[in-house]
């Protein structure tokens, strides 16, 4: 018997939905960071074994959106909740999911739903019991979990939770297929995580990275990428007194996507101004937000 489908992964930013998806994978498939709104896209992250295959879908978290690149993002959400095998709703203990659309839509449909209190780490016993108890309570069809995606607590459970859910089916995609993108999405990834963590303020969300060349020789990978800011006051808090902040990023960047890719690799990065990209509709699909 081989089991097969597809499990939403939703939430509210930062609550640890893509540290969730790559923790069942055992892969990094999805960057993670501290900070709010770190995944934009809808990304496929695939686990298989001889007698079944997941496809797990990562998502942005539900934000009510205030610019155009917010309504892409809200709108990989909308596909993301218009089918499954299972939805999975990631929740913190000190952090109540209210979205009344998403909760509705969720509380009415056939499709099981698994509700995860992430974080568990964080709080005390008696707190993680009266939430798992009001969730319940609240939402009678919710399966109820309490788990650290971060420690990997109660993950098997998880897991155990899914392949129960899942119905017979063939496989959807190869079986060595690990996601659906290609690898320029994840070296663009890679780097927009090294300014996310690098910069502040408005300058994380104000950044796109683009990879325009990845050519693979003997001994190297050469790789040719472009980081759009928004405004020109932007370019130079990117780069850094004498290049310095760019020259961080650029090394830890390099060093993951080594890592990434098993190879030495050299990374060109260029500062490019995009005025107000995240409001225009041709650049956004230049970006791949369709
Ligand atoms: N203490 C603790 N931190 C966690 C846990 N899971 C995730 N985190 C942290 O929470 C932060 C956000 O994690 P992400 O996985 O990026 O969260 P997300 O829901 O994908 O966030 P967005 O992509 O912005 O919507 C990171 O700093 C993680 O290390 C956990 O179980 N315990
Ligand atoms: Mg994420």
């Amino acid at each position: 018997m081989h089991k097969a489908g597809f499990v939403n992964i939703l939430g509210k930013p930062n609550v640890g939905k893509s540290t969730l998806m790559n923790a069942l994978l055992g892969e990094k498939i999805s960057i993670i960071t501290p900070k709010a709104q770190t995944t934009r896209h809808r990304i496929l992250g695939i686990a298989n074994d001889e007698n079944y295959q997941i496809v797990f879908s990562d998502t942005p978290g539900i934000i009510k959106p205030g610019y155009k690149l917010q309504e892409h993002m809200m709108s990989f959400v909308h596909s993301a909740l218009e089918d499954a095998d299972l939805f999975i709703l990631v929740t913190q203990v000190d952090d109540d999911f209210t979205e009344e659309k998403t909760l509705s839509k969720l509380k009415n449909t056939s499709i099981p739903v698994l509700l995860l209190i992430n974080k568990i780490d964080l709080a005390s016993q008696e707190e993680v019991i009266a939430k798992c108890e009001q969730w319940k309570k609240e939402y009678p069809t919710f399966k109820v979990l309490p788990i650290s995606a971060l420690n990997n607590f109660n993950l098997e459970q998880v897991m155990a939770k899914i392949l129960e859910t899942l119905p017979e089916n063939p496989p959807y995609f190869p079986k060595d297929d690990l996601t659906d993108r290609p690898m320029r999405f994840f070296i663009s990834e890679i780097i927009r995580e090294k300014i996310l963590m690098n910069y502040d303020k408005e300058i994380p969300y104000s950044v796109e990275v683009a990879v325009e060349s990845y050519k693979e020789e003997e001994k190297i990978i050469r790789i040719r990428s472009v980081i759009y800011v928004s405004r020109d006051s932007q370019k130079g808090i990117i780069i850094g007194h004498k290049g310095s902040a760019l020259k961080r990023v650029g090394t830890q960047a390099r060093k993951d996507i080594e890592e990434f890719v098993g190879k030495q690799v050299f990374l060109d990065m260029h500062v490019k101004v995009s005025k107000n990209w995240r409001d225009n509709d041709m650049q956004l699909g230049r970006f791949g937000y369709r």
